[in-house]
């Protein structure tokens, strides 16, 4: 019998507004078999009895979660083998957890059971005012659905950092995953040029201590080589992948991939890569006794990218690899939905289970975008048809999490995995200081746009219906106030909602990831509630306030723009851009009707001086105008500044730079370059114009010069205060 269990989810429900401790609990994954009475038990003595050689790591972790004495009222907790003959508990992983207010009975296939079943006495835990342990009778049997879950590292861009990769480790333990393939498209060490070469020292010791925080955590750390660029098939070539290998080996890596992804020519030949996958698994994997199956990600890894005739590239790999070769799959596209029959098609072709590498919530292919919406797209019923199932995230290790925890539940129990509910459980896991504010971020953060893969997600989809209706009645003859005040909250929400990720959040990582998007929303948030003002000004005839609504949108969006221009400047897809499937095309839209219908269209220009930066701290300080004196307010905080990072100010449109005063102390000088613009574009330098900056004298600018700004040009880091940054307009 099967029972979902949602401590208190109900009561969540009436009152939102609990504070962090008292967010209710569940068991996740959901559990295959759970059943859980309501009436707790209360303890403060847990002891352990039974399998005494059982993982020392699991043991310490409990020992953190209940406290252990030795009274007579202990608790005991017998840790036994797993008796149940049934196939499905014969899984690494799986486990059989009773908990009576008398005993607790830990029966376990493997240590990474014991491991789990920690997990799951961890979520069910909560304590009582005076210290002691509160739990819930239950009875739970557990195994996973897939074999292999977890993360494969594979994306374009920056790798993540030794501190990033620590982190996803521990989380995976938490969410019952136990694999993380590591395949940084960017490290030359695992790809060309040197993926023959052994890793540098302090790399190595890196490697090794991720192995050992994998261990802990139950995690098969996969190392995946990715030779195929540039690789011979010789002896030679065949012996630099087996000494590469060996050489992991040593610093502790037990299980392996090889990937031939994205490559072309020699490379890409079936015959021969199965030839050295085989090589591989008879000279190495079989030769190891404690190595986990090899996996291999093929050249045609997606069905609109493979040959359909038969006994072409995937028929040959399924007829030729050995039989216990893992073979890696996207999908029916690089990126897109997985599917049973999907799954089914390429199956019969490989001669085994595919290995599901999904392509989200990775974004590599549209760095102007976050990817933070439900993992949906996954079928439910597809259990028996994959060996194992990863997610590639993005290269934001902390935002990719929700992404991570959605694929994590699915792959734990598929027939019980609902998209949505798993995505709100994600934002309460991932921040559970500001759970309500991270769902409106993540809420309107999830399309990744236009883009060359037509891969696209819901996005604002509570908003969307809203929206369309007030557009719909707008252009009728009654004003759609309840629409408007329903879209004013939610801009009004949005707009808060960066502060408050910002003020309650303690995950710094995750805050610095998004950052740029952070900005960028709070903006959305701020047009959003002046595009609402102006249309309802406009519908009721007011011009006077429709005309001032527009030109403050007007500012908005050019400040939006600035944004896009400053923040997230990579080579591919440059900018942050937010609410890009719903909310800001709404804007945009009522921007349009109003201007069109006011002729004010072509006004379409900055109203007011605003700050130029690049400096995150600073995106926000506001320009004080008064008359023709326009200055950035001044800070009472000294100013960081890496190199080529720069402050200044944007005129507004109608007004021209007459004089600059600048009054900016600074230990040294040299790092000082004053430029004006009239694009933003190119830039003029000012010589000798930065030893005025100490006097405070007033010094005359180009009379083209929309821009004015102070840039450091050195190759390091400065500090200054911001006393005085004027100009004088005309
Ligand atoms: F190996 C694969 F299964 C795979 O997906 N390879 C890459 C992957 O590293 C990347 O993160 C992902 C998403 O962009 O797509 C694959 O890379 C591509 C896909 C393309 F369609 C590279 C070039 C393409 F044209």
């Amino acid at each position: 019998k099967k029972f979902e269990f949602f401590l208190l989810l109900g009561l969540l429900c009436l009152c939102p507004k609990l504070s962090a401790q008292h967010i209710p609990t569940r068991v996740f994954p959901t559990p295959q078999e759970i059943e859980v009475t309501n009436q707790p038990f209360i303890s403060a003595d847990f002891r352990i009895t039974g399998l005494k050689s059982v993982d020392s790591v699991a043991i310490s972790f409990l020992k953190e979660i209940l406290p252990f004495g030795s009274t007579k009222k202990a608790i005991p907790i017998k840790i036994s083998l797993l008796k149940d003959k049934q196939a499905a508990l014969q899984r690494s992983g799986a486990y059989r957890l009773k908990i009576t207010d008398k005993s607790i009975s830990i029966e376990i296939k493997d240590d990474r059971s014991l491991f789990y079943a920690v997990q799951t006495i961890k979520q069910l835990v909560s304590k009582t005012n005076d210290g002691k342990i509160k739990l819930y009778p239950c009875m739970i049997t557990d195994y996973p659905d897939v074999a292999y879950r977890g993360t494969v590292e594979g994306f374009y861009g920056t790798p993540w950092s030794f501190d990033d990769r620590i982190e996803q480790l521990r989380f995976y333990g938490k969410i019952k995953m136990n694999t993380y393939i590591y395949g940084p498209k960017d490290d030359p060490y695992h790809s060309s040029p040197s993926w023959r070469e052994p890793y540098p020292a302090a790399e190595a010791k890196q490697i090794e201590a991720l192995v050992a925080e994998a261990n802990r955590n139950k995690v098969d750390f996969v190392w995946a080589i990715h030779p195929g660029k540039d690789i011979q098939w010789n002896k030679n070539d065949s012996i630099a992948v087996l000494n590469k290998f060996e050489m992991m080996y040593g610093l502790g890596i037990r299980s392996f991939a090889v990937f031939f992804d994205d490559i072309s020519g020699e490379g890409t030949q079936p015959e021969k890569q199965a030839g050295l996958l085989n090589y591989i698994h008879n000279e190495f994997i079989k030769i190891k006794k404690d190595v986990n199956p090899l996996i291999m990600c093929p050249t045609e890894y997606n069905k609109s990218w493979s040959n359909p005739k038969p006994n072409t590239y995937l028929d040959i790999l399924g007829e030729k690899l050995d039989p216990s070769i893992l073979v890696m799959w996207t999908g029916d596209r690089v990126v897109g939905d997985i599917t049973l029959e999907g799954l089914n098609w390429v199956n019969t072709r490989i001669k085994r289970n595919a290995f599901v590498w999904w392509n989200f919530p990775v974004s590599d292919y549209v760095r102007d975008h976050l990817l933070m919406g439900p993992s949906y797209g996954l079928d439910i019923h597809a259990k028996d048809a994959m060996s194992g199932f990863v997610s590639n995230p993005m290269d934001k290790p902390e935002a990719s999490k929700v992404g991570i925890f959605g694929a994590a539940m699915y792959a734990w129990n598929l027939s019980e995995y609902d998209s949505n509910k798993e995505w709100i459980a994600a934002c309460n896991l991932i921040m559970p200081e500001a759970p309500e504010a991270f769902k409106v971020f993540c809420d309107h953060n999830s399309d990744p746009g236009i883009n060359g893969h037509r891969y696209r997600r819901d996005e604002s989809v509570e908003s969307k219906p809203v929206v369309e209706k007030y557009l719909k009645e707008l252009s009728g003859d009654n004003f759609p106030q309840k629409e408007s005040e329903v879209l004013a909250c939610l801009f009004k929400q949005i707009a808060e909602t960066p502060a408050t990720i910002r003020a309650k959040s303690t995950n710094e990582s995750l805050i610095k990831e998004i950052d740029p998007w952070l900005i960028q929303f709070e903006h959305l948030g701020l047009a959003g509630s002046v595009s609402l003002k102006m249309a309802s000004a406009w519908k009721s005839k007011n011009t006077n306030d429709a005309e001032k609504y527009y030109s403050e949108l007007t500012s908005l969006l050019e400040k939006m723009q600035i944004i896009d221009k400053q923040y997230n400047q990579n080579e591919w897809q440059p900018g942050v851009k937010t609410g890009s499937l719903v909310l800001k095309p709404f804007i945009i839209e009522l921007y349009r009707l109003v201007g069109e219908d006011l002729k004010l269209s072509k006004n379409n220009n900055l109203a007011t001086s605003i700050i130029f930066t690049n400096i995150d701290q600073l995106s926000l300080v506001p320009i004080k105008t008064i008359d023709n004196d326009v200055n950035i307010v001044p800070l009472l905080e000294p100013i960081k500044i890496k190199p080529g990072e720069y402050i200044g100010i944007l005129i507004a449109a109608d007004k021209k730079i007459a004089k600059a005063q600048l009054n900016l102390p600074s230990p040294t000088r040299d790092w000082q370059c004053l430029e004006w613009s009239e694009n933003g574009q190119t830039w003029e330098q000012i010589n000798g114009k930065t030893e005025l900056m100490l006097g405070n004298e007033a010094f005359s600018v180009s009379p083209k010069a929309k821009y004015l700004r102070l840039r450091n040009d050195s190759s390091s880091e400065q500090i200054f205060n911001l006393k005085n940054f004027r100009i004088t307009t005309k």
